[in-house]
């Protein structure tokens, strides 16, 4: 519990068992819940996770919004935080996310990893995709959002059965975001982004022009 919410924290995951162990290790002891949903994994993800007390739940149709589509059925607490199972983003950051969430009175809380403060963290070529794909999100949707892509978040479970999610994949980030932003207090913070442990899945240019046509279907649908 944090200042009386129940709090989950939801990590998809595939393939990410040397990244899970390091994040669950750094999870802070008010955490009620954190639901580690398996995506398919062959690596021992599942096996390390469950050791750590995380739940995990198995999703076997890949996706990385299916995955969160999965996690988000099997969570009760009143608020839901979400992170990459790769350890980039910081879980030490909870309690600082939680107090903004709280103070700034807001029903979702996205991160921004910018500006990039670990040079290694994220290439040129990556910093550069996110910004336009940012930049066309806040032109299409006409509310200035820093980090589009950014795959951690803080809101209220309540907001959920409103929200029109349809993506199962990589473009599922935007989409949570944009239905925020269109039906509730929506604000946006700064945090720590680390290089990922494991191997890289992301096909940049696959992914970045997918997330791209996403966002102009999602607005003229
Ligand atoms: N790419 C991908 N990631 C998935 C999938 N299902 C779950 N995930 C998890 O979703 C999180 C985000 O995926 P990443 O591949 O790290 O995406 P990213 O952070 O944009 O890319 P990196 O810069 O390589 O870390 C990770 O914890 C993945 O393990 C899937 O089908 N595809
Ligand atoms: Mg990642």
């Amino acid at each position: 519990m944090y200042k009386s919410q129940k709090i989950t924290v939801i990590i998809p995951c595939l393939n990410e068992e040397q990244g899970i162990e390091r994040v669950l290790n750094r999870m802070p002891d008010f955490v009620d819940e954190t639901i580690v949903v398996d995506n398919g994994s062959t690596d021992r993800t599942s096996d390390v996770a469950k050791s750590l007390g995380a739940k995990v739940v198995r999703e076997d149709v890949r996706g990385y919004g299916r995955a969160y589509k999965t996690g988000f059925a099997q969570a009760t607490g009143d608020v839901i935080i979400t992170l990459d199972g790769d350890h980039s983003y910081p879980p030490d950051a909870i309690s600082y996310l939680l107090e903004a969430f709280l103070h700034l009175e807001v029903d979702f809380l996205n991160t921004s990893r910018f500006p990039v403060r670990e040079r290694a963290a994220m290439s040129l070529k990556h910093k550069f995709g996110n910004l336009i794909l940012s930049v066309a999100m806040s032109v299409l949707f006409l509310r200035w959002v820093r980090d589009s892509q950014s795959g951690m978040w803080v809101f209220k479970r309540s907001i959920l059965k409103d929200m029109k999610l349809v993506s199962d994949g990589m473009a599922f980030s935007e989409e949570i975001k944009i239905e925020a932003l269109k039906r509730v207090r929506f604000e946006e913070i700064s945090i720590q982004y680390s290089s990922r442990l494991g191997e890289i899945k992301l096909n940049p240019w696959r992914d970045g022009f997918a997330n791209l046509w996403f966002l102009v279907t999602k607005r003229f649908s």
